[in-house]
């Protein structure tokens, strides 16, 4: 059996594919078990088939790996998850549950949880402060919210160490997301790229929380190595990166591919849009762990158009 062994579950998504490699470079590459429901193409390191809905199976690759830290990356988004609420709640929750109890049973001691932006809903105009009201207005946001007071009872009453941000969109090079509403702003890059025209899911002047995935990466292992007692928020930590309109991205793109064209389509993800808040305030993750973004709009366009452009040409 290895002992120390980090965890990934949902290692094939876009979150998951960046942070495999990013915890590789950290603690090394038989430190870290990728795992998914499906098997990779091409698969690196030590990569296990999970059925995270399964308890049996998360049990077993705990054991098998001397698994002591687990990051919980399965999950079904806002915009895919509203077209089968009550499957969407049954998997984000069945596999949240499994791993709040591996971790119970199995003296794990770490686990990071991602909540979203999208546990805010009507009640919080623009700005989300840390403990605005939480009602949120998708599947994906109501399983988030719950999970966040499920990691703060296990915390509480088992002493399970749960670290846990609410991400914006997250946007990156390396991987594509799927069923997000915030998808958009990485689609738009592959097309700007391409040199495409891009037809946006939302309304020009929508304004949403984001961050790029370098960001991204850095917050959540900062969170994740912070000393214990530095986590004031056993729930989730707001977290912000920049936030933008879809017309404010390309203006962006427009500023090193003059010739980018967009126009709007809006569909049945501009509600889920609406229901968030624009901005986020972070003060408490800044306070406590000292959090910091590194990257503004036209920063990451920069890096997103440098790095897309070795992919494509
Ligand atoms: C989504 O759009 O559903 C996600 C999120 C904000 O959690 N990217």
């Amino acid at each position: 059996m290895k002992t120390d062994s980090v965890l990934v579950i949902g290692a094939n998504g876009q979150i998951g594919s960046v942070l495999v490699e990013y915890l590789r470079g950290i603690y090394g590459l038989g430190k870290v078990v990728a795992t998914d429901i499906r098997m990779p193409e091409f698969p690196t390191g030590i990569f296990e088939q999970l059925d995270a809905t399964n308890a049996g199976e998360v049990a077993a690759i705990v054991r098998k790996y001397g698994v002591t830290q687990i990051y919980h990356l399965a999950a079904i988004l806002s915009a895919k998850g509203e077209q089968d609420p009550l499957r969407t709640w049954q998997i984000n929750m069945q596999t949240y549950f499994n791993v709040l109890e591996v971790a119970r049973e199995n003296g794990v001691s770490k686990v990071f949880y991602p909540s979203s932006i999208a546990v805010f809903g009507d009640r919080v105009d623009a700005l989300a402060e840390q403990w605005s009201y939480l009602d949120p207005a998708t599947v994906y946001g109501i399983s988030k919210a719950a999970g966040e007071n499920w990691s703060n009872y296990y915390f509480k009453r088992y002493g399970v160490d749960i670290r846990s941000l609410r991400y914006p969109g997250i946007i990156g090079h390396q991987s594509m997301p799927g069923g997000g509403t915030t998808d958009y702003a990485v689609d738009i890059y592959h097309k700007a790229v391409k040199g495409e025209a891009f037809e946006c899911f939302l309304k020009p002047e929508t304004t949403l929380p984001m961050i790029y995935i370098s960001d991204a990466m850095d917050a959540t292992v900062r969170l994740m190595e912070a000393p214990a007692e530095k986590i004031s928020v056993r729930t989730s930590y707001n977290l912000a990166g920049m936030s933008f309109s879809p017309q404010e991205i390309a203006q962006s793109i427009q500023k090193i591919i003059p010739g980018f064209d967009i126009t709007y389509k809006p569909d049945f993800r501009q509600a889920i849009a609406d229901s968030w808040p624009q901005e986020i305030d972070d003060a408490q993750a800044r306070k406590d762990w000292g959090w910091r973004p590194a990257y503004s709009l036209d920063k990451m366009t920069e890096e997103m158009i440098s790095e897309l452009r070795k992919k494509y040409h």
